[in-house]
């Protein structure tokens, strides 16, 4: 099944339910917010139950797209965080329910106007999810343009655990990161463990990277991306943000797939870059 949807201030999306799995994805930003495996106990994908599903108000929770760039635009600090893309109406260009019992959404955004007034380089962006045992996610970015440009892209992934302070990491050992909290560099010597604040750009990522929760594995492989962010608001921030359920940050934990900071990404006139993510759990 795949049916678009409105809730009752009119916001759209589309639900897709087959034999593998159910998914809910937001027009606005292609915004995959609900994604659960029928043979699952939860959803895998975080929400917070205090998200906002408004036009221009990013979606807490699920995998927000940032584009073109990531946290605050260094030289613009008060235009959105993490880009324009996640609070911008996407196009539904293909869909399909597939013989092998997946189903495939595209969605498209091309720069407007409103874009090309804050970020001056013409674009498109495509956005196959398909939805299946696993959850995979194929961000192919264009330049439209005769210049150049540079990104700093990811999928913002929020993944749904059941004690963020229980969770363990496989695949971050021994690798330097940036800690946005002190703007420092480190070294992951120590096992990775969230009992604060975490708010980390490791580098040079490698695959897979494996969540280990107490009842389940969250395996990402990702292609074309070298940075994964990790971030949890743990108790202030969560406390400073109205869209977070006060006590939200004990079940989600970002790990975000994608190019930032040193690993950002110039894409040559006519020249396409692609992101890609799939996430399996067992
Ligand atoms: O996850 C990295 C990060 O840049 C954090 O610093 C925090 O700001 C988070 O993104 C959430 O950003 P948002 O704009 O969605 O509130």
């Amino acid at each position: 099944m795949i049916e678009k949807k409105r809730l009752t201030n009119g916001f759209e999306y589309i639900e897709i339910e087959n034999s593998y799995a159910k998914a809910k994805i937001a027009l606005q930003g292609a915004h995959l917010f609900y994604y659960k495996n029928n043979a699952s106990s939860s959803p895998l994908m975080w929400t917070s139950n205090s998200t906002f599903f408004e036009e221009g108000k990013a979606i807490r929770g699920g995998v927000p797209i940032c584009f073109p760039w990531f946290g605050k635009l260094k030289e613009k600090p008060e235009l959105p965080q993490h880009g324009f893309a996640r609070v911008s109406p996407w196009e539904v260009v293909a869909q399909e329910e597939k013989e092998d019992g997946s189903t495939v959404v595209r969605l498209e955004l091309i720069n407007n106007k409103k874009h090309f007034s804050v970020w001056g380089y013409l674009f498109k962006l495509q956005l196959e999810i398909v939805v299946a045992k696993s959850l995979e996610m194929r961000l192919m970015i264009e330049n439209l343009d005769v210049k150049s440009f540079e990104i700093s892209t990811a999928f913002h992934s929020y993944f749904s655990v059941s004690d963020v302070t229980r969770v363990e990491i496989k695949g971050l050992e021994n690798r330097r990161y940036y800690d946005a909290l002190d703007g420092k560099l480190y070294e992951q010597k120590m096992k990775f463990q969230v009992d604060k604040e975490i708010d980390r750009v490791y580098f040079n990522s490698k695959n897979p990277l494996d969540l280990m929760d107490t009842h389940r594995t969250i395996t990402l492989t990702s292609k074309g991306s070298n940075s994964l962010v990790v971030w949890n608001p743990w108790v202030e921030k969560s406390h400073q943000m109205k869209d977070m359920c006060d006590d939200g940050y004990k079940n989600m934990l970002c790990l975000e797939t994608g190019n930032v900071m040193e690993d950002r990404v110039i894409v040559e006139p006519k020249k396409k870059h692609l992101l890609e993510l799939m996430v399996q759990e067992h």
